[in-house]
């Protein structure tokens, strides 16, 4: 499969197992689940044909691994706009975490913090590298670290998704390092 259509298939899970799995009728549950034959099965039905070859290759070769497989169910392992409960162990965080931003979100950060925005939590990344990737989506790339051991000494709970990406649900501004 080609890089192109491995991103096509991925996007398309990604639309359809974090944000709007209503729109090919697909209900996910609780946990974000679905099995993946209805998940093909939907997919082909609303004119987005996705082999079971093509789906292994997207879950197991993709670099950021967005998607787990178990007993034959398939969800998406961070990022969801829709409630799920992933059911993640909060657990202690690394002392610094990363989080990949652009200029001309600062001074709202500034004011009140990192917010999750449209998805559930923050997301910050373990190095540097990621959270320059993560800000790179959406222009010059901007790093702020995040007094991670700080904030968990003070209650502040974390979670870390199958695929390395570290959850929290705010972070205030008072443990944000700016550049
Ligand atoms: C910003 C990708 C104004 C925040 C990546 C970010 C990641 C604020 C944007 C994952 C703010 C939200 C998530 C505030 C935060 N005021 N702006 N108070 N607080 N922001 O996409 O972290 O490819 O929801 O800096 O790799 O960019 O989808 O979050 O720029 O892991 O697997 O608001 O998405 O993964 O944007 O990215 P997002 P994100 P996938």
């Amino acid at each position: 499969m080609d890089e192109r259509r491995l991103i096509r298939v991925s996007k398309y899970l990604a639309r359809h197992l974090r944000h709007d799995p209503g729109r090919i009728g697909l209900t996910l549950d609780p946990g974000g689940w679905v099995p993946v034959d209805t998940l093909l099965r939907a997919a082909a039905a609303h004119g987005f044909p996705i082999t079971a070859a093509e789906l292994w290759k997207v879950v197991e070769a993709n670099d950021k691994r967005r998607y787990a497989i178990e007993d034959g169910r398939i969800r998406a392992s961070q990022g969801h706009t829709v409630p799920v409960d992933l059911g993640l162990p909060a657990v202690e965080p690394p002392e610094v975490l990363y989080h990949g931003t652009v200029g001309r979100f600062l001074a709202a950060i500034k004011e009140e913090g990192l917010r999750p925005m449209n998805r559930h939590h923050v997301h910050l990344s373990p190095d540097r590298e990621t959270a320059t990737r993560v800000g790179a989506r959406r222009g010059v790339p901007v790093v702020l670290v995040v007094a991670a051991g700080a904030m968990h000494a003070s209650g502040h709970e974390f979670r870390v998704s199958a695929n390395g990406v570290w959850l929290a649900g705010h972070v205030p501004p008072g443990y944000l390092r700016f550049p």
